[in-house]
């Protein structure tokens, strides 16, 4: 039976109260009893008490200056710890900031959870204008896996149990979870509370592929006369390390790492084609895809990208509607990366034919020559700097210190640094994933240092870091061992484009110039360096890394370095007008 609390005055109300509970206890009870100890999000009416109380029950609550990088952390927390990350947002406009975070995390097959606390039904349901009206459900289910509300206390166990199910189970995604302010204070017997909990057991299932895709699967890849393995983030979520080393290496086949599936192995590995990109996605003729989707990013597994030679694709992934949905499959492998990857090793057996030893050399030639033509570029010590000398550095500091994560974002200074960099440890680079999202730079990085405990290094173009700038602040309060890195070129892109008309606006991918980036973390008590040198970028990162203190440093770049979108301009429109 179910009343409203209130403050319980007498000595003989205050017995009564100890075997009460109430909405605000249950959610906090909900959360711990499976393992979610972290809260990432912005308080205010009507999550501010529950934020307390949780802290106060132990859950860690970080308190960030906007929820779209609150919701970036959580959606990032996810990826990392195979738990659903949770974000807590108040009602309609704190809802909707949190929102972009919740669709990144669906992409990207992130589990998080968006909690967010809403106003009365009865008001908003009769659109009669309560504080912060939104109908939050409605607007939420076409971005997300799944969504939830729940109404009555004795249902927050199942509603949590069902939102971790759903975010983490199959494809992981991101939940909605619906908290109408009511719910909160919503007092129900403590014994029966308790038992309306829900521990939920076996959150994600193992998904085991069908004997006979794993049997078609090597047979199609025993044929191959240059086959190929890429490994997307999928494989780096599954945390099947072991395993997927064992099978890329048992099988002798060259390997192409998306951007966060390296370091699954390293990218010095000598099957690594890193440095081959255009060459293996051409010349071979069987690809065996782990934990990776056929999307823009793999210019949807067709086109001038893949070559002329006639393509067959193996797919490994636990979403069986992910199969033909660019080109046809051979081979489809349904089931979850960890037990198809051990299955597929089990049927290889002891005596796999290594691949025709002519493409191993091809690729490996492909490479070496690659990266030799890249090594001088790299070494250059110009003033101010250029991507590559810039990048040089940090390259030598990751492979220094390999357990750093590394979070990555902006145009050039995302696509330079994901070639330069050689990661060499599973899940160390995060970053903008298949939207190519600016703004998860410092929701990232304070993700990373909270949930890992590691050093983390952010590399952010100017433009990017601008959209979360404001957590350094964040970054500071926490005390946090990161280090961000701007790669100052006074704007998205370049700094050089021209107002054509001549007027006083500058060009739409304009910045101030030599904007002194350094002095936010200063305001925040963090340490700010600017760094016009590739020696001297050197030695602050090097510095911040050892004493693990928030760290911004303004890398100064040639603002004429850059190049338009990084290397992505092809997917820019072009008007016919221009060319006149
Ligand atoms: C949310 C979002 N808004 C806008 C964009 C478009 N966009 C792509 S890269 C970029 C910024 C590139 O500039 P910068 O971060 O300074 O990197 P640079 O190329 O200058 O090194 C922008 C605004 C985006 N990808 N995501
Ligand atoms: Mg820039």
């Amino acid at each position: 039976m179910l009343t409203t609390a209130t403050k319980p005055e007498t000595t003989a109300a205050n017995d009564a109260e100890q075997e009460l509970t109430d909405g605000f206890h249950l959610i906090i009870d909900a959360l711990k009893l499976n393992g979610l100890n972290t809260i990432y999000g912005v308080p205010g009416i009507p999550i501010t008490d529950f934020g307390r109380m949780a802290q106060a029950e132990g859950i860690r609550v970080l308190s960030f200056r906007h929820e779209q990088n609150a919701g970036y952390a959580a959606s990032i927390a996810g990826f990392l710890t195979k738990k659903p990350g949770v974000c807590l947002t108040v009602s309609a406009p704190g809802f909707l900031n949190g929102l972009t975070a919740l669709a990144h995390a669906t992409t990207n097959c992130f589990p998080m959870i968006l909690i967010s606390g809403s106003s009365e039904r009865e008001i908003v349901d009769l659109q009669q204008g309560d504080y912060e009206e939104m109908d939050q459900l409605a607007i939420a289910k076409p971005l997300c896996k799944a969504a939830f509300r729940v109404l009555h206390a004795q249902d927050i166990g199942i509603g949590v149990a069902r939102a971790i199910r759903a975010a983490v189970s199959g494809r992981p995604g991101g939940v909605y979870l619906d908290l109408p302010a009511k719910l909160f204070g919503q007092v129900m017997n403590a014994d029966a509370g308790k038992k309306s909990l829900v521990k939920v057991i076996d959150a994600a299932p193992a998904q085991i592929p069908a004997p006979e895709s794993v049997k078609r699967a090597l047979d199609v890849l025993k044929s191959a006369k240059k086959p190929l393995i890429i490994l997307g983030k999928g494989a780096a979520y599954a945390q099947a390390d072991d395993a997927i080393r064992s099978l890329v290496e048992k099988s002798g086949i060259p390997f192409l790492p998306m951007s966060m599936g390296k370091g699954l192995l390293p990218d010095t590995h000598p099957q690594c084609a890193g440095a081959a990109r255009s060459t293996v996605l051409k010349d071979s003729d069987v690809v065996m895809l782990i934990g990776a989707r056929l999307n823009w990013l793999l210019s949807h597994g067709k086109g001038k990208t893949w070559g002329d030679a006639p393509k067959k694709f193996i797919q490994i992934d636990i979403e069986p509607k992910e199969m033909d949905s660019n080109v046809e499959i051979v081979a489809p492998v349904v089931g979850d990366i960890g037990s198809c990857v051990s299955a597929l090793l089990q049927g290889m057996g002891g005596n796999w034919p290594a691949p025709p030893p002519d493409w191993i050399k091809s690729v490996q030639a492909k490479r070496d020559d690659n990266i030799a033509k890249m090594a001088p570029r790299l070494m250059n010590n110009n003033s101010p700097m250029d991507y590559h000398g810039a990048l040089g550095v940090l390259r030598t500091i990751i492979k220094e210190r390999p357990d750093a994560i590394l979070v990555n974002e902006g145009a050039n200074t995302l696509d330079l640094a994901r070639g330069i960099i050689d990661m060499y440890q599973p899940r160390k680079r995060i970053d903008v994933g298949t939207w190519g999202i600016m703004g998860i730079g410092m929701g990232y990085s304070i993700a990373a240092a909270i949930e890992t405990g590691k050093p983390v290094l952010a590399v952010e173009g100017d433009s990017a870091f601008g959209f979360s700038g404001m957590e350094v602040e964040t970054i500071c309060r926490y005390k946090l061992p990161v280090c961000v890195v701007i790669f100052n070129n006074d704007g998205i892109y370049r700094g050089t484009d021209v107002n054509p008309t001549g007027g006083a606006d500058v060009a739409p991918t304009v910045f101030v110039k030599g904007a002194r980036y350094d002095k936010m973390m200063e305001a925040f008590g963090g340490a700010g360096v600017n760094a016009t040198t590739p020696d001297e970028l050197k030695r602050a990162v090097n510095a911040a890394m050892d004493s693990g203190k928030p760290t911004l440093i303004n890398a100064v770049i040639d603002p004429a370095a850059g190049s338009e979108s990084g290397r992505i301009g092809n997917l820019n429109p072009q008007s016919v007008l221009k060319k006149k």
